[in-house]
């Protein structure tokens, strides 16, 4: 059955506009038909530790068929060490590529490797407001509102700025997406 999933991504040490220009590249790779890639947009951190890098973050609607949650969560953590990420010694330190499920269909689980709505997510501007280029009307489950309400009433310090529509997007490929 096709399910969508929603992918967030982020990025503030090394080339963070090219990998995650890649990375929307490889999780087009897993997705089927339907695929979408939000603007990559530059974010202050949140709960970051003081003096990390601003962030360039974006959010990626998938639509999977045969994998489930854990698989997929396997393939993004591959991705992640192909990245070149390991393991942090500190919470939220500087990282490579991180890649978080942030819905998987309007599933809700919370088992010791996977909480499902990410649990953070629907508070952060820096996820809300690039869900809602790719996936507006869904209704985030638990909070029961649609992610373009969401990103819109969310009332933060955050920073966002809006760098550019992915590569992949850009007619780069030479398709007319
Ligand atoms: N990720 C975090 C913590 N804080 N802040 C921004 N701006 N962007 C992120 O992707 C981010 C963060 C934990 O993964
Ligand atoms: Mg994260
Ligand atoms: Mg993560």
């Amino acid at each position: 059955m096709a399910t969508p999933v929603l992918v967030g991504l982020g990025s503030n040490i090394g080339a963070s506009v090219d990998v995650l220009d890649q990375a929307l590249a490889g999780l087009e790779a897993l997705s089927g038909p339907g695929f979408r890639a939000s603007s990559l947009w530059r974010t202050s951190p949140v709960d970051c530790p003081p003096g990390s890098r601003d962030f360039v973050n974006a959010v990626a609607l998938l639509v999977v068929d045969s994998t489930g949650p854990e698989g997929l969560l396997k393939d993004l953590k591959a991705m992640e060490r192909h990245f070149g990420r390991d393991a942090a010694p500190v919470r939220n330190a500087p990282r490579e590529l991180d890649l978080d499920l942030l819905l998987f269909g309007n599933e809700e689980r919370r088992s010791e490797k996977l909480t499902l709505p990410h649990p953070r997510a629907h508070a952060r501007r820096f996820v809300m407001v690039p869900a809602a280029e790719v996936a507006p009307d869904w209704v985030w489950p638990g909070v029961d509102r649609s992610i373009s309400d969401i990103a819109g009433s969310l009332v933060t310090d955050e920073r966002l700025h809006r760098l550019r529509r992915a590569a992949a997007f850009m007619g780069m490929k030479g398709s007319d997406r």
